[in-house]
C-alpha cells in the first residue's frame, strides 16, 4: 500500500512538472524550440590538412574516410569540410571552378560518396563549404563572361566598361595592389572581385545566376548532405550603380568595408528566396552563414526563424579583439583584454536569448590557433589553458564549432620566412605592404600570431615521419611540436587535452541545460575570472574560468550555493574556504547550484 501510495505521488509530481514544463515550453516556445543543429557540436575539417592517403603530402577525402573513427571518437554530431570543389588553388578551394566536381588532389566523387556514406553509417552528419560569391576566374562561367561584351555569360559577373571612367573604388581583401576592380583588355572592362582576382564576384542581381546556386544546392543536398556553411553570404547583394562611397558615408558602418559589403540592397530579398526555393525541400538541414560583416542590430534579419532565412551565423566580432587599428592584422600591443572578450561574448549570446540561435568558436581556418590566440601555449600552461577553453566553448549558449587539431591543444608555427607560407592573404598583403614600403618586419612578427596559416598545418596523428599525416614532404610545414603534441600519445593519456575534451563533449549532451538554459555573466568586470551560470531557478549550473596564469581567489556571490556535483574540473581539486573558491593558472570548472 505504501508504495502504491509512493508511486501515485511520483505519477502525480510527474504530471504536474509535465504540465509545468509543457507550459513553459509553450510561453517560450522560439527560445527553446528544439533543433539537432542547436545540440549540436561541429567539427571542422581542413580536407588539406587532415590525412593525406596516397603520400602526395596533400591530405584527402580517402584520408578521411581512414580517420573517421578517430571523428567519431570525439563525440561531435557534425563535420563541417572546408572547400573539396574543383579549384586552381588560389585560394585554398574558396575559388571554385567546377562546384559538381571534386578537386582532383582531394580524389573523386566515388570518394565522395564513400565519404559521405561512412559518416552517416556513423551518425555523422556532414555540412559542405558553398563559396557563391564568388567563383574562380577559371570557372566556365568566367570564361565565357570575359570572351565579349554579348556573351549570354556576361551578366553573370560584375563588369564595369572602362569607357565609363575608373569605376569607384572598392577595397579588395586578398588584391596586391588593393584594389577590388581588375582591369580586362579583352573586352575594355573592370571586374569586382571583393577576394583575389582569381575570385571575381558573382552577380547575383541577375536571376538566372540565383537558379544556378540554388541548383548546386540541391545537387549536393539530392545526394544527402545534412546543410551548408555559406561563405561570406552577407556580401552577394550589390548595389550595381557603384556609387562613390566617401569617407563619410562609411562612417555609419562602424565595422568598415566589411560592414557596407554586407549591407547590400537585395540581401534579404536573396536569403529568403534561397529558404523557399531550396532549404524548405530538405526539411531537415542546417544553413550557417558566415557572417562577415553582420552586427548585433540586425542579427535576427538573418536567423529568427520566422524570417526563414538563414539558423545561424558566425559573427565576428571576437576574432578582432587585440587587434591594431593600425595595420592589417598586426596584434596591439595592449593585447585583449578578458572584460572585452565577456563583453564580446555576452552580446552575442544575450542578443538571441529569446529569439534566433548563436554559434560559437574560438579557431578556424582564417584564424591562427586556439590555444595560442585566446590560451597560453607555453608548454607550462598549454594543457590547462586549452581544457580550461573547451570549457568556455562547450558551456556557452551557442552552437560550439571546433577546429581540428584544437582538441589536441596545436599550437601556432610561427614562421619567420615569408617563404613559408602559402596562404595567398598573407603572400599579398605582404606584396602590398612592400610596394607601400612599410617595415615589413613588424607585419613578419605580428603575423606569427594571427596569420591563417599557423591553423592550417598538418593534424598530428603521431611522433613518426610527417607526423603520420603523410609519407612525403606536405605541402606546409608541420609544426615542430608535434613530437610532443599527437594524437597517439594523447589517446594514452587519460589526463590529456584530448580526453578533456571528450569528456566535456560529454558534459554538454548530458546537461540540455547547457545548449538552452539562460545565460547569466557573474562578476564583468573580474579581469582574470570569467564566471556565468547557465540555466535558472533551481536548475542551474556555474561555470568559473581562469584566463590568467595566476592563482585567483573568487568570492562566492551570496546567492549562490555551489553543491557537491561538480560536472567537469581540469585539476584534480577544486579548492574551496569559505565563500570563495582558489582558482588555479587556468583552471575551468562546471558546477552544479543547490
Ligand atoms: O572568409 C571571409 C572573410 O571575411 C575573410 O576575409 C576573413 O576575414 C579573412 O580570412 C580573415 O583573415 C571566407 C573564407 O573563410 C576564407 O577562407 C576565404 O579566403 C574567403 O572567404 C574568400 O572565399
Ligand atoms: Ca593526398
Amino acid at each position: 500500500m505504501k508504495t502504491l501510495i509512493g508511486i501515485k505521488i511520483i505519477i502525480t509530481v510527474f504530471a504536474l512538472s509535465f504540465v509545468f514544463v509543457s507550459d513553459y515550453a509553450r510561453q517560450t516556445e522560439s527560445k527553446s524550440d528544439k533543433k539537432w543543429w542547436k545540440e549540436a557540436v561541429v567539427y571542422q575539417i581542413y580536407p588539406r590538412s587532415f590525412k593525406d592517403s596516397n603520400g602526395d603530402g596533400v591530405g584527402d577525402l580517402q584520408g578521411i574516410i581512414s580517420k573517421l573513427d578517430y571523428v567519431k571518437s570525439l563525440g561531435i554530431d557534425a563535420v563541417w569540410l572546408n572547400p573539396i570543389y574543383a579549384s586552381p588553388n588560389d585560394d585554398n578551394g574558396y575559388d571554385i571552378s567546377d562546384y559538381r566536381d571534386i578537386m582532383k588532389e582531394f580524389g573523386t566523387m566515388a570518394d565522395f560518396d564513400v565519404m559521405l556514406s561512412e559518416m552517416h553509417k556513423r551518425g555523422i552528419r556532414l555540412i559542405m563549404d558553398l563559396v557563391v560569391n564568388h567563383s574562380s576566374d577559371e570557372h566556365k562561367w568566367f570564361k565565357e563572361s570575359r570572351k565579349s561584351r554579348t556573351n549570354p555569360y556576361r551578366d553573370y559577373y560584375h563588369w564595369w566598361p572602362a569607357e565609363k571612367g575608373k569605376p569607384a573604388f572598392r577595397p579588395s581583401y586578398f588584391d596586391e595592389e588593393g584594389s577590388a576592380w581588375r582591369y580586362d583588355s579583352i573586352t575594355n572592362a573592370y571586374y569586382l572581385h571583393y577576394f583575389s582576382r582569381k575570385q571575381p564576384d558573382l552577380n547575383w542581381e541577375n536571376p538566372k545566376v540565383r537558379q544556378e546556386v540554388y541548383s548546386i544546392m540541391k545537387f549536393w543536398f539530392d545526394k544527402g548532405v545534412d546543410g551548408f556553411r555559406m561563405d561570406v553570404i552577407p556580401f552577394i547583394s550589390k548595389d550595381t550603380s557603384f556609387p562613390v562611397i566617401t569617407p563619410d558615408m562609411l562612417k555609419k558602418y562602424t565595422g568598415g568595408w566589411a560592414e557596407y559589403y554586407a549591407d547590400g540592397p537585395h540581401l534579404h530579398e536573396y536569403l529568403k528566396e534561397m529558404r523557399r526555393e531550396v532549404l524548405d525541400k530538405y526539411p531537415d538541414v542546417m544553413a550557417l552563414g558566415e557572417g562577415a560583416g553582420v552586427t548585433l542590430a540586425n542579427a535576427h534579419k538573418f536567423v529568427d526563424a520566422d524570417r526563414k532565412e538563414l539558423d545561424m551565423f558566425f559573427h565576428f566580432d571576437a576574432v578582432g579583439l587585440g587587434l591594431s587599428p593600425k595595420g592589417y592584422k598586426l596584434p596591439d600591443d595592449k593585447g585583449w583584454s578578458l572584460v572585452d572578450l565577456k563583453k564580446v561574448y555576452t552580446k552575442w549570446s544575450d542578443v538571441f536569448a529569446q529569439k534566433g540561435w548563436g554559434s560559437i568558436y574560438l579557431g578556424n581556418h582564417d584564424q591562427p590557433r586556439m590555444v595560442s590566440r585566446w590560451g597560453n601555449d607555453d608548454p607550462a600552461y598549454r594543457e590547462a589553458s586549452a581544457k580550461m577553453l573547451f570549457t568556455f566553448l562547450l558551456s556557452m549558449r551557442a552552437t560550439p564549432y571546433v577546429y581540428y587539431g584544437d582538441e589536441l591543444g596545436m599550437t601556432n608555427i610561427r614562421f619567420n620566412n615569408i617563404s613559408d607560407y602559402r596562404d595567398i592573404e598573407t603572400l599579398n598583403w605582404y606584396k602590398l605592404l612592400k610596394s607601400k614600403g612599410e617595415d615589413i618586419s613588424v607585419y613578419l612578427k605580428g603575423w606569427q600570431l594571427t596569420a591563417r596559416d599557423n591553423g592550417r598545418t598538418p593534424f598530428q596523428w603521431d611522433a613518426g615521419t610527417n607526423a603520420g599525416f603523410s609519407t612525403s614532404l606536405p605541402w606546409i610545414k608541420i609544426n615542430p611540436d608535434y613530437i610532443t603534441v599527437n594524437e597517439h600519445l594523447q589517446e594514452n593519456d587519460p589526463q590529456s587535452i584530448l580526453n578533456y575534451f571528450r569528456k566535456m563533449i560529454h558534459v554538454r549532451k548530458g546537461n540540455k541545460i547547457l545548449v538552452y538554459g539562460d545565460y547569466k555573466l557573474l562578476d564583468k568586470d573580474n579581469p582574470q575570472v570569467y564566471a556565468f551560470t547557465r540555466g535558472s531557478g533551481s536548475n542551474r549550473v556555474l561555470v568559473l574560468l581562469n584566463f590568467s596564469k595566476e592563482t585567483v581567489v573568487w568570492n562566492i556571490p551570496d546567492d549562490l550555493k555551489l553543491s557537491s556535483h561538480i560536472l567537469i574540473n581540469n585539476y584534480p581539486e577544486l579548492k574551496t574556504f569559505g565563500h570563495a573558491v582558489s582558482l588555479n593558472a587556468y583552471q575551468a570548472i562546471c558546477v552544479e547550484l543547490k
